[in-house]
């Protein structure tokens, strides 16, 4: 054949979508249902420790008759810390993402034995981190400090987690590839690319723990190692430690974002503002962690300068989502007849307790973000660090922001995975309310205890000698918060199992994922959808910020050996 007569090179043919099969919703429905399940089932335990410890710390100790098998009180924080703090919030998050992933880009997963596979590691990370969290013989917090050293099975355990975590995510990062080359040029769905940048920021963060377990923790309590360097392992634990409050934030800000205003008949006020909000904390969320070790010797004034600018810079696309986000709500409630400066916030969709629920979190989120904001000041940190100021802030950012958020999803989602109806949507709504009071007396409480009196976190106050008489009406408060939370909590545990078990509560209708349209000729442009250079200036932020000191903590690193077991 002569040169002129040769065919033209043929362009690679585009693959042909694939569109979802019943079968493949039904997969991703179990899938996602047993992550979730396994979650709310380990938050059921660690709520349960938390009452106890919040009863404590108001002077009532109930340890002995209400869980007669936890030992010491270090014991019931640490599994309370663990299971509601790494364990519920992990497997809901992976659950949920895969049900945004799968359902946003309208597409089956990729390789699903790979989201299965990630599962199954998780689950037996959790199984196996368990027994020495239950046998009493890792009671080292859920920040596991050396030089205190648990059981090995602990660090494996949590490995395996942790591990289990990425490849779901790989799971994930597959699927949107193969959606990628079927849609060459298409705007990513914004529920499916929040996501996407949430798995990835959470593989960046997860690498600190990851060397932190296998160079320093899991060598000593295998025995091959005698001690290890506390401030190196302090600073790879917060390297991960901060991202991961943003593991556990995100996906409540792809729900607020991206679902919400549907739920009230809203309209995405700005899809390019939600995408750049998610970049930012790609980009910002990993280096910023010396905010946690300001009280550190050994980590010079100059870094912590550097990540406490950066934690500043951080709450700026949270402040981005406190004003867009009350903007595509306003659209929805003015659609819904609303009037005036704030009567329209009255026609918000506050009967539907999925909504409610969500927009209670958000109103607790304002006030654990000031608190935040607080902690990231040098000399303010001075003052609240190590006091119930602490933990006052993160129940109301973790335990109100990310869990009373997840509660109002699963109000939505259980229903969609079960095909039943919700039991009941008054029941789901006095939950919502419970909850929101309860952290409202709790988190007042202890910011003041904190604040005020500078009363020690991670204590057994009801055995303190030093309790003090000025406390005593913070410590009802307190103990009024907790209460109001139990009941909470049981009535959340009632209406899954409820919605789950109970026979013939069918729905009616089909339940779709709720997703709020941008408004008309307000969609995000297509820089706003590439990922490297968010991705490549994360690398090099984190690299400029972190790499000549944990060069020198390396360098200069002594090991301290292990201390013996006290508990
Ligand atoms: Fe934090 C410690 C700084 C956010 C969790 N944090 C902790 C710990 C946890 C935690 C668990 O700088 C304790 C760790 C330990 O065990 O030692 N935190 C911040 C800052 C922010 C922040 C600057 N934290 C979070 C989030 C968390 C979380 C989110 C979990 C999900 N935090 C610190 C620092 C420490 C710390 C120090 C170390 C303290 C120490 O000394 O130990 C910011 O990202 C916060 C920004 C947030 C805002 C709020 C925006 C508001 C929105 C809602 C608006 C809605 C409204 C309602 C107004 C600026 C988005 C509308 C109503 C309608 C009706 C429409």
């Amino acid at each position: 054949m002569s040169v002129q007569t040769m065919p033209a090179a043929m362009p690679a043919a585009q693959p042909v979508p694939v569109a979802l099969t019943a079968a493949d919703h039904k997969r991703v429905n179990r899938l996602t249902g047993w992550n979730i399940g396994v979650g709310i089932a380990a938050l059921s335990i660690g709520l349960w420790l938390g009452v106890l410890q919040g009863l404590d710390h108001a002077g009532l100790n109930l340890y002995n008759p209400l869980a007669p098998g936890i030992k010491t009180y270090y014991q019931g924080l640490t599994i309370h810390g663990v299971l509601n703090a790494l364990v519920w919030t992990t497997f809901f998050i992976v659950g949920f993402f895969t049900f945004v992933v799968v359902n946003s880009l309208k597409r089956p997963l990729r390789y699903p034995w790979v989201n299965t596979l990630a599962f199954l590691l998780m689950l037996v990370g959790l199984l196996i981190a368990a027994y020495p969290l239950f046998a009493n013989l890792a009671s080292v917090l859920y920040t596991f400090y050396p030089p205190m050293l648990a059981d090995w099975t602990f660090y494996f355990g949590l490995t395996l987690l942790v591990v289990g975590s990425w490849v779901a995510g790989y799971g994930m990062y597959f699927t949107y590839g193969a959606w990628r080359r079927e849609h060459p040029g298409e705007r990513t769905p914004f529920l499916a690319l929040a996501s996407l940048i949430t798995m990835v920021m959470w593989q960046l963060a997860t690498l600190g723990v990851a060397a932190e377990i296998l160079f320093l923790l899991l060598p000593g309590a295998l025995g091959w190692t005698d001690g290890a360097d506390p401030l190196l392992s302090r600073s790879l634990f917060w390297y991960f430690g901060h991202p991961l409050v943003y593991f556990w934030l995100l996906p409540a800000y792809v729900s607020w974002y991206g679902m919400l205003p549907a739920q009230t008949n809203g309209r995405m006020f700005s899809d390019s503002l939600a995408r750049l909000v998610f970049w930012l904390f790609l980009v910002l969320s990993v280096p910023l962690g010396f905010h946690h070790q300001f009280a550190d010797p050994g980590i010079p004034r100059i870094w912590k300068y550097i990540h406490s600018s950066i934690t500043f810079s951080v709450a700026f696309p949270s402040l981005i989502t406190a004003f867009t986000v009350i903007a595509s709500l306003e659209i929805g409630a003015r659609a819904r007849g609303g009037k005036g400066y704030f009567g329209w916030i009255r026609r918000l969709n506050w009967g539907d307790p999925s909504y409610a629920a969500q927009n209670l979190a958000m109103i607790l989120f304002a006030f654990g973000g000031i608190s935040g904001i607080t902690n990231a000041s040098y000399n303010m940190n001075m003052v609240v660090h190590n006091t119930s100021w602490i933990p006052g802030h993160f129940h109301l950012t973790v335990g109100s922001a990310t869990t009373l958020t997840f509660f109002g999803i699963c109000y939505w989602l259980v229903p969609k995975l079960t095909g039943n109806r919700l039991f009941t949507r008054g029941l789901a709504l006095a939950q919502a309310w419970t909850w929101f009071f309860g952290m409202m007396l709790f988190g007042n409480a202890y910011h003041l205890l904190g604040l005020r009196f500078s009363v020690p976190r991670r204590t057994m106050l009801s055995e303190a000698p030093y309790r003090a008489a000025e406390w005593t009406p913070f410590l009802f408060e307190s103990a009024v918060g907790v209460t109001l939370l139990f009941i909470s909590a049981t009535i959340f545990f009632a209406i899954i199992l409820g919605t789950v078990l109970i026979p013939g509560r069918k729905l009616k209708e089909a339940i779709h994922m709720p997703v709020a349209e941008p408004l008309p000729g307000h969609e995000a442009p297509l820089w706003l959808d590439r990922w490297w250079p968010w991705l490549n200036g994360a690398i090099a932020l984190i690299i400029i910020s972190y790499g000549p000191m944990i060069y020198q903590l390396i360098r200069d690193a002594q090991a301290v050996p292990f201390a013996p077991r006290v508990w």
